[in-house]
């Protein structure tokens, strides 16, 4: 019995080694090199940090833009569209900030990385708990 709860207890922290594991993407935008992070996996109702790192194509740190995240719901059956803007603020070689999902569902996020006149964005969903 003794064994058998020590199994369990094995079993739930390495299960709870993989919950706590952030949210990461790796995506291109222009010529960009776009990697996100969020701190909640899965992403929850409310507040969830985002992080994201730009590199050139010759994986040079980014760190003369503005960033932004757009994140949306399309409209569903007594709900109307939900469109949401957040501006991340440049920390170090990272732009952080938060975004605040108001439902559970399926997001739209897009991050648009405004540069020297130009706009690059890179598209990508979250599932929301
Ligand atoms: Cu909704």
């Amino acid at each position: 019995m003794k064994k058998m709860a020590v199994f369990t207890l094995i079993f739930l922290l390495s299960a709870g080694i993989v919950w706590a594991k952030d949210y990461q993407i790796q995506k291109k935008a222009g010529d960009l090199n776009v990697s996100v992070r969020m701190d909640r996996n899965p992403a929850v109702m409310g507040d969830n940090g985002i992080f994201v790192t730009v590199k050139n194509s010759a994986g040079q740190e980014v760190t003369d833009a503005e960033v932004r995240v757009e994140y949306s719901m399309p409209a569903m059956p007594g709900m109307p569209p939900m469109n949401y803007k957040t501006v991340l603020a440049l920390k170090k070689d990272t732009y952080e900030g938060s975004v605040d999902f108001s439902m559970a569902g399926p997001w739209n996020m897009a991050v648009k990385i405004a540069r020297g006149g130009k706009t690059v964005s890179t598209k990508f969903s979250v599932d929301v708990q």
